[in-house]
């Protein structure tokens, strides 16, 4: 791990470098970067903004601005320069070279943060595979710079020899966070069929870091999960089972939250732990109306959920935090005007019936009965089908695999050559 990793364990004082490229306001983004500075344990010395339609090749910055941003770290005795953009390997060490500080981008920061919250072994194991995979191609371009230098061919010095090694080592290393990452998803897959095998859909839900997706887990399933105005109190998913008065039940997760610019390295890392998002029959994004920017967060998380490729699962959209609106008919409005949707206060509890109604409505309405007799040559669709929606009887018989279900149209396709009455 380079040691310029852990902002957490120094406790310095950091630099913020702020970047945008779009004539926007911007203190909604600088409030954002600090607060993940915060919840990475940073105190903030000072800060620096610039606005740049096309980043510099070698240090990000042009020239006058690295130096104008020398000086001010100076000034505010600050140790570490965080930059809230993705930085290549060479713009890393170029700026350290030129800034004489450590610097760090704001991958490396969400990964700090993550690394400070991962409890499970699944969600330790993806932080350091989103680590290793992002130090990897920084640590090629060293190799790159090492080779331009030299001339290449035939001068295989020990600093060559070392980073080969090295890169090996990240490689290996990562391979076997791999290997370990199936294994303890295989665990969670083998969980989640036998939830399937229970007649029951699954709610997944989904939103913009601070959202409030905790709070409302929480109150759905009386669990008592951290809910925090830190960015990215949670990492490791939870998996409550919910059972409503009348008997009707699900299951609802509710897991990390995204935030805009997520690199895709770490929604590939944690795609482990998102697979309750992708296999869900629904997925509630959670919006919280109290934040000036909102819709920018509603459209990350959509960006998110395409990458995950989860935008084909049916969501309902829950405007949360209402009790804070000093307009109250903005929440009708709200809903009114977006289709499926929904306005609750997941900290007072208004608007949960709704909710529940909502929740109901959309889950039958994608599900269809199915009553099929599978051969057995083709049992490999009865076991597929658990994870399309909800099997109330699997009886094997003498002519085949008799299958009644609730299930997605994908699955109802699927199973049609087989229908029976
Ligand atoms: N006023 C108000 N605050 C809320 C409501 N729901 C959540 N909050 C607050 O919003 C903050 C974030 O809530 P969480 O439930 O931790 O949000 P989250 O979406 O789980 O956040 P991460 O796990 O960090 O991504 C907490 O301080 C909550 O108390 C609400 O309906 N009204
Ligand atoms: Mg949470």
């Amino acid at each position: 791990m380079p040691e310029h990793q852990n902002v957490r364990d120094t406790k310095e004082r950091a630099f913020l470098v702020y970047v945008n490229k779009e004539e926007v306001d911007d203190t909604i983004f600088e409030q954002e970067l600090e607060g993940l500075v915060d919840a990475a344990g940073g105190e903030i010395g000072g800060m620096a903004r610039q606005r740049l339609d096309r980043p510099f090749k070698g240090t990000y910055l042009g020239t006058g601005k690295v130096e104008e941003v020398k000086m001010a770290v100076a000034e505010t005795l600050c140790e570490t320069v965080i930059f809230d953009c993705e930085l290549s390997g060479m713009q890393i060490r170029n700026l350290e070279e030129r800034l004489e500080k450590r610097v760090v981008d704001r991958t490396q920061l969400i990964l700090d943060i993550f690394a400070g919250r991962a409890r499970t072994r699944e969600g330790q194991l993806q932080v350091e595979l989103a680590q290793l995979s992002y130090m990897l191609p920084r640590l090629m371009s060293v190799y790159t710079k090492f080779e331009r230098q030299r001339g290449g061919i035939g001068m295989r010095g020990p600093g060559e020899t070392k980073l080969e090694s090295d890169r090996r080592m990240v490689r290996d290393r990562i391979s076997k966070l791999k290997d370990e990452i199936e294994g303890v998803k295989s665990h969670r897959e083998v969980q989640r069929e036998n939830r399937r095998d229970q007649p029951y859909p699954f709610v997944a839900i989904v939103g913009y870091t601070s959202a409030g997706k905790s709070t409302l887990m929480n109150h759905l399933a009386k669990t008592d999960l951290l809910a925090d105005a830190m960015p990215f109190a949670t990492l490791d998913p939870t998996v409550r089972k919910i059972e409503l008065p009348d008997g009707y039940s699900f299951f609802l997760s509710d897991t990390v939250g995204f935030i805009r610019n997520l690199p895709t390295m770490l929604v590939a890392a944690f795609r482990a732990t998102l697979e309750e998002v992708v296999f869900a029959d629904l997925l509630l994004h959670v919006v919280d109306v109290s934040h000036p920017a909102w819709e920018m967060q509603y459209e990350s998380v959509l960006e998110t959920v395409s990458a995950l490729e989860a935008d084909g699962v049916p969501c309902l959209t829950v405007f949360n935090k209402i009790d804070t609106l000093e307009d109250r008919s903005l929440a009708a409005r709200l809903v009114s005007e977006w289709p499926d949707s929904v306005a609750i206060s997941a900290k007072t509890g208004v608007g949960m019936e709704d909710l529940l109604a909502a929740i109901r409505r959309m889950l039958s309405s994608r599900l269809g009965r199915v009553r099929a007799l599978v051969p057995y040559d083709q049992a490999k669709l009865v076991e597929t089908a658990h994870r399309f929606g909800a099997v109330y009887k699997k009886e094997y018989r003498d002519d085949g695999i008799f299958l009644e279900a609730d299930l997605a149209p994908e699955m109802q396709a699927k199973l049609k050559p087989y229908a029976v009455t």
